[in-house]
């Protein structure tokens, strides 16, 4: 398969970008979502981050095909041929418009501490949805370390609510409503891509254009229903400063990266490399805007650096033990 012949090198070059663009996405849609005064309308955002995604990954079939002829006939048997396919990848793709339309919802009524704390229940709903739904089993070390990752990162997350200075109201019950439903969305889309990714041969950028299609259709109908008054009296691109414009770009070229971390390694090493990804923003945020570095960070860091490690280990150990068994029952079975 594939997956084996990837090398480590580019497996580790993909969670890096991932990692380092998941960090700075953060902060900048926090940035954009607070302090500006004229609001851009994040359900436009939401649909220009579809399209562009959809337009790279026609760029990356083109490329993976090698030529317009052969790229032409992979969407027309995968896109126009297969509407079933296109059905099944909509699942996914509601459900991450739903879970991005209520991140912005939820960052916008929530102060930013707690919106990172309670978003990273999307770890340990992960894994439970990488049980259920591609029977993967955790060893309770894996369990334990998922979920001291969450803590970690709740850590590293936690400052003090009124050092946030925000410029709009917000509504904490809105706000921790939107989080719950983003974090189940977040699990569930996330593995049924990757199941339904890893059970076939079809190309990653296929998949993506499958998905991206009814995204598309989603974020825009989104549009109309939340914004529609406001958009036709202010315009589509209404507070679009080059800040909005750096979150687009990288929600876009964050989105793939994400989906190549999906297919080359699975859901919860990208949970970890986003864990990873907060540790280095509130690093970055300590550098660049002077933050203090806290005790609460300075431990939460320290947790999450543990449960990698921690969860790293028991695959090694279990296939050992595993090994072990099957030698002990071969040496058992020769001397019967
Ligand atoms: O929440 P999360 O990811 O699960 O969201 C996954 C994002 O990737 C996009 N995606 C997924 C599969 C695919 N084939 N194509 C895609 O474009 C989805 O549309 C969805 O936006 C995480 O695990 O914490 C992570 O967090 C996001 C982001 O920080 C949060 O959702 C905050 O709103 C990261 N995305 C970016 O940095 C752009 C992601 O890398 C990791």
């Amino acid at each position: 398969m594939a997956n084996e012949s990837v090398g480590v090198l580019f497996k580790l070059y993909c969670l890096i970008v991932m990692t380092l663009i998941a960090a700075t996405y953060a902060v900048a849609l926090r940035y954009t979502r607070t302090v500006t005064s004229d609001l851009y309308f994040s359900t436009t955002a939401v649909f220009i981050v579809e399209v562009i995604k959809m337009l790279l990954s026609l760029v990356m079939l083109l490329w993976e095909t090698g030529g317009l002829g052969r790229c032409k006939t992979a969407l027309v048997n995968h896109i126009f041929k297969s509407p079933k396919e296109v059905l099944k990848l909509s699942v996914p793709s509601v459900v991450y418009a739903i879970q991005n339309n209520m991140a912005y919802l939820a960052l916008s009524n929530l102060d930013a501490a707690v919106f990172q704390v309670t978003y990273q229940l999307k770890i340990p709903c992960t894994a439970l949805c990488m049980v259920l739904m591609l029977n993967r089993s955790l060893s309770r070390l894996q369990w334990f370390s998922v979920f001291m990752l969450c803590g970690g990162v709740a850590l590293v997350q936690w400052t003090p609510p009124e050092s946030t200075k925000v410029q709009v109201e917000q509504n904490p019950f809105l706000g921790f409503v939107a989080i719950a439903i983003a974090v189940l969305c977040s699990g569930f889309a996330g593995v049924y891509f990757e199941k339904v990714l890893k059970s076939s041969d079809t190309s990653l950028w296929l998949r993506n254009i499958q998905m991206y299609l009814s995204g598309i259709l989603v974020t825009l109908i989104g549009v109309f229903v939340t914004d529609r008054a406001n958009v036709l009296e202010k315009g589509f691109f209404f507070g679009y400063t080059p800040w909005v414009c750096v979150v687009i770009f990288l929600a876009s070229v964050g989105g793939l990266y994400t989906s190549v971390v999906v297919k080359y390694t699975d859901n919860i090493m990208k949970g970890f490399s986003a864990a990873a990804a907060i540790v280095l923003s509130t690093v970055a945020s300590v550098i660049l805007f002077g933050l203090q570095m806290t005790v609460s960070f300075i431990s939460g860091a320290l947790l999450v650096c543990v449960s990698i490690y921690l969860y790293g280990l028991p695959k090694q150990d279990t296939s050992n033990v595993q090994r072990a068994d099957t030698d002990s029952t071969k040496e058992k079975l020769i001397a019967v």
